[in-house]
């Protein structure tokens, strides 16, 4: 069976793909976005799958690629068009390639005209198709930058991408309007400048006149591109918290494990967000942490110092999740939810006090 998901970075309207084969567990990303990438290494270790490589449709303008991030956290091969112009990747694809990932694979089918390297990818079996910059959902992408070229884009999209079977979903790298899906048949008939009789030359004419300002990331975007996402220094990097081993989650919150908080209890400050009447239950709680309860939070957060990482703790993890989104607002930088609360605390064994039983 196939594992799907649609991902979405909202700085840039990019959509990066995750495609996985369950029965191997082999995953592969297209247009993963370097500043996504501990969102993306999260979702892969909740569903456990291995990334076996990252694909890009195209050398973007307007992000820069997660692909060298990715391979540095999971060793997955860089791929992308031979006619990109990148240097850095592992393999350099050419019309018609495959990339495997377990028993499924990606046709590479090259389609210029955004870019002289864009290609778009076909899933084996047809049913769905990336499209990348080419065609969008009921537009295209720009022709007026990078070797950019309206009829050039005009042929890709009519030989490449609507000859596919009309229920063939096509998913593009961008939407700017939350659009997230189409299909050959719809844009065979809807798309605006490249649906039903329009020809060759009404798309030049629409595209010359476009009048589009250059993405505001250009300037960085291409260059890093080209080294698919090597930063030249490593100061670029996003930072990693320091003062524990902490995990990211794809809900978007760092947590420690019991075990951890255990390590480095003298350094933190503890904070128990339950409610009080829990605090002195059944349950116990931990030596050395506070009591502030979830809703009492926003006001007492001036109670914590900001310059010692915050623990928060509850019952299960979810409402000191809340409390972790809340501190950070609240302008704490080290700040890092207990997984599983107390219960997951206690079931490992660790001591409680004021527990009842
Ligand atoms: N405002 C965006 C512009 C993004 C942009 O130009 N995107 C390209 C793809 S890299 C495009 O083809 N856009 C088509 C459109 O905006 O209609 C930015 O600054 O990043
Ligand atoms: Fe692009």
């Amino acid at each position: 069976m196939l594992i799907f998901r649609q991902l979405f970075d909202p700085q840039s309207s990019t959509y990066t793909y995750l495609v996985a084969d369950s029965r191997s567990r082999e995953a592969i990303l297209i247009d993963p976005v370097f500043d996504q990438a501990r969102r993306d290494d999260a979702l892969l270790r909740e569903l456990d799958l291995k990334l076996v490589a990252t694909l890009e449709t195209h050398v973007h303008a307007d992000h820069v690629t997660g692909a060298w991030l990715l391979k540095r956290s999971h060793g997955s091969q860089i791929a992308l068009s031979g006619d990109s112009g990148a240097s850095g990747a592992d393999r350099y694809l050419a019309h018609g390639d495959r990339v495997a990932f377990g028993e499924r694979c990606l046709e590479v089918r090259s389609t210029p005209g955004h870019t002289r390297g864009c290609v778009s990818y076909v899933l084996d079996d047809e049913s769905m198709a990336f499209t990348g910059d080419c065609l969008l959902i009921r537009g295209s992408g720009r022709t007026d930058f990078q070797e950019g070229d309206a009829r050039t884009m005009y042929r890709s999209v009519k030989s490449q991408i609507l000859s596919l079977p009309p229920s063939c979903l096509l998913y593009p790298a961008h939407d700017y309007r939350g659009l997230t899906v189409t299909s050959v048949a719809e844009e065979r008939r809807f798309n605006p400048r490249l649906g039903g009789d329009i020809g060759e030359k009404d798309f030049v004419g629409y595209m010359e006149n476009l009048g589009l300002p250059h993405p505001k990331l250009m300037d960085i975007a291409v260059p890093a591109n080209l080294q698919c996402g090597r930063p030249a220094q490593d100061t670029e990097l996003p930072a990693e918290p320091s003062w524990a081993p902490l995990t990211f989650t794809f809900a978007g919150i760092w947590e420690l494990s019991p075990a951890v908080l255990e390590e480095h209890a003298a350094n933190v400050q503890i904070v128990d967000v339950r409610e009080q009447d829990e605090y002195r239950g059944p349950l116990g709680h931990i030596k050395g942490s506070s009591l502030i309860p979830l809703h009492e939070l926003p006001a007492r957060a001036g109670e914590l110092a900001k310059d010692r990482p915050v623990v928060t703790v509850c019952r299960s993890g979810a409402r000191s999740a809340q409390a972790v989104v809340l501190l950070q607002k609240a302008g704490f930088k080290d700040v890092a939810n207990l997984q599983g609360g107390m219960l997951r605390w206690r079931g490992e064994g660790n001591p409680v006090e004021g527990s009842r039983d």
